[in-house]
């Protein structure tokens, strides 16, 4: 079993990134409260972030806690629950993405913004505009689009606590509040819910459109995958990343505990599912991301064994991962076979 990289504190959902030479590593900071556990998760009750940054995972270099860098009352808009959180850098200046409770119970994504990729950030005073749900990944890609030669993309989503099902209708608008709780569609023939994605406008703190649906394909179908296949379904905790030019879209199975991958040749997608990048890992949820680190390729995660087993008191872990001749992501190293 490998180690935690961080054990002062728990943290949980690490988005990595590698900015000015180093990794920096952005977690939800996770932190014991009286909430009972349930499937909507009100346990996972996170009030700030901090932000680490390492000159080395392997062999490991100690890991830099720039400590508190966003607290919850520092954003107007939101009431409670910080949970998984993404950054980017565009033209010098850093953003950190968040999703939060707004002051009705709903969850939005806010965007907070740096001089430094440490912080400390500023919250916008209020959410982005037509965001829902909750992890927020974003990707700046290397097409233009127009008179963007780098555009930034958001992926969302989340199932059950995270309230993606409440957008049955697609749109930010037609949120459907009977929709809440650890619900989600069902049925023979039925298609799962896809992650959802908009362009960002250069200032990299509104969406250029509206928020859609991408698809995530099975294989043997050529088809969305089916709302009542939880070994292949998005539930939520989007990442892309992009490598020889195919975008890498990956994520969690929540309640079958898998993190998965699927391929396309668009940010927006459709993704055709590949397989699967972490086996279960201890404690219930799985949240990843993937980054290139001079010339090599890891997969940061969490699970919660320094804990003992607590489903929202956390750690990050980091592992190497490859990929073979086609593509695929495999855990060990093929030249070494
Ligand atoms: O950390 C709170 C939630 O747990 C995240 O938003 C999900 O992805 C899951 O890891």
């Amino acid at each position: 079993m490998t180690t935690p990289l961080i054990s002062h504190i728990y943290t949980a959902d690490p988005s990595a990134h590698v900015f000015e030479g180093k990794i920096y590593i952005y977690p939800s900071h996770d932190r014991e409260t009286d909430i009972e556990t349930n499937d909507n998760g009100d346990q996972f009750d996170m009030a700030d972030y901090h932000v680490f940054s390492t000159t080395s995972v392997d062999p490991p270099a100690p890991v830099t806690d720039h400590g508190v860098v966003l607290r919850v009352e520092d954003v107007p808009w939101a009431s409670k629950q910080l949970w998984a959180p993404d950054a980017a850098t565009r033209d010098g200046k850093y953003y950190l993405y968040f999703p939060a409770r707004d002051k009705n119970n709903i969850f939005r994504i806010g965007v907070a913004h740096a001089d430094r990729p440490e912080g400390p950030f500023t919250a916008d005073p209020d959410y982005i505009q037509g965001s829902y749900s909750i992890d927020p990944a974003v990707l700046v890609d290397d097409v233009a689009v127009g008179d963007d030669a780098t555009p930034g993309y958001l992926y969302v989503g989340g199932l059950w606590g995270g309230q993606l099902q409440c957008y049955q209708k697609g749109n930010a608008e037609a949120y459907d509040e009977s929709w809440l709780g650890p619900k989600e569609p069902t049925g023979e023939g039925v298609y799962a819910m896809g992650p959802r994605i908009a362009r960002l406008n250069p200032d990299m703190r509104s969406l250029a459109e509206e928020v859609r649906e991408a698809q995530i394909l099975a294989p043997e179908t050529g088809k969305p995958i089916l709302a009542d296949d939880h070994d292949r379904r998005f539930f939520e905790a989007p990442w892309v990343h992009k490598r020889n030019g195919l975008y890498y879209f990956s994520y969690s199975t929540g309640d079958s505990h898998y993190l998965c991958y699927a391929t396309g040749t668009s940010p927006y997608g459709p993704f055709t599912y590949r397989g699967r990048m972490l086996e279960p890992v201890v404690g219930w949820t799985t949240h990843h991301s993937v980054v290139e680190f001079k010339g090599r390729w890891y997969l940061f995660h969490h699970d919660s064994s320094l804990s003992g087993g607590v489903t929202h008191l956390r750690s990050v872990k980091v592992k190497e991962i490859f990929y073979d001749d086609d593509g695929n992501i495999v855990s060990e190293d093929p030249a070494k076979k």
